[in-house]
């Protein structure tokens, strides 16, 4: 039985983004944001805009298959081997996707007033069409979606232990962004699966 048949498109036309709800169990999830947390090698993310250099507060870091290099906002990181818990993560997401991926992006935000701003994955590394799936665990949180030309939006609360994936013609023609809050303390660990594609 397909027990992810029913998910359906969050995004009126122009993509594809499917919400697949939990794909771990509370204890499973929370097990998993402990493991990472102490697991991970956290760093702050960097990023290099109109030629100036800022830190994030969120910490961010990149696995891989292999050391590939991964550059987004003008700065570039070197994917670190799987560890057991991301291998684990990787092969479920695979199973239920039906998609291969050879590398993980995963964020860390310490709190709801961490965030991140509107963006879209489309980096040459990742090709055209590219399928990101995403894992979330610790703290729910709203995600967004604005569509570059109409300016049309869509949100969606991402729980702890869900799947969000994005594909199809998404990153081509949506923005999205997780808005910081002041009402979320927690923090939240999100996994970004991809594929690298040179
Ligand atoms: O934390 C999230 O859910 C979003 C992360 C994200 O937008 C990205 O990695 O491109």
């Amino acid at each position: 039985m397909d027990l992810f048949s029913n998910t359906t498109n969050l995004l009126p036309y122009d993509g594809e983004t499917l919400y697949y709800g939990h794909i771990l169990s509370i204890s499973e999830a929370n097990r998993y944001f402990e493991a990472l947390m102490h697991n991970i090698a956290w760093q702050h993310d960097e990023a290099i805009i109109y030629g100036k250099h800022y830190i994030t507060k969120r910490k961010v870091a990149w696995y891989g298959n292999e050391n590939y290099n991964y550059t987004y906002s003008n700065t570039t990181k070197q994917a670190l081997p799987w560890t057991p818990e991301l291998i684990a993560l990787k092969q479920l997401v695979e199973n239920i996707t039906g998609t291969q991926f050879n590398s993980c992006l995963l964020n860390l935000y310490h709190t709801g007033e961490e965030g991140m701003a509107w963006h879209s994955d489309d980096e040459k590394a990742l090709g055209n069409n590219t399928i990101i799936a995403s894992l979330s665990l610790g703290a729910a949180r709203k995600f967004s979606f604005k569509h570059k030309k109409t300016a049309e939006k869509r949100d969606i609360i991402l729980e702890p232990g869900s799947l969000l994936v994005m594909q199809g013609t998404t990153q081509t023609h949506w923005l999205h962004r997780l808005p910081p809050t002041k009402t979320v303390k927690n923090a939240r660990i999100n996994l970004t699966f991809r594929s690298i594609v040179y």
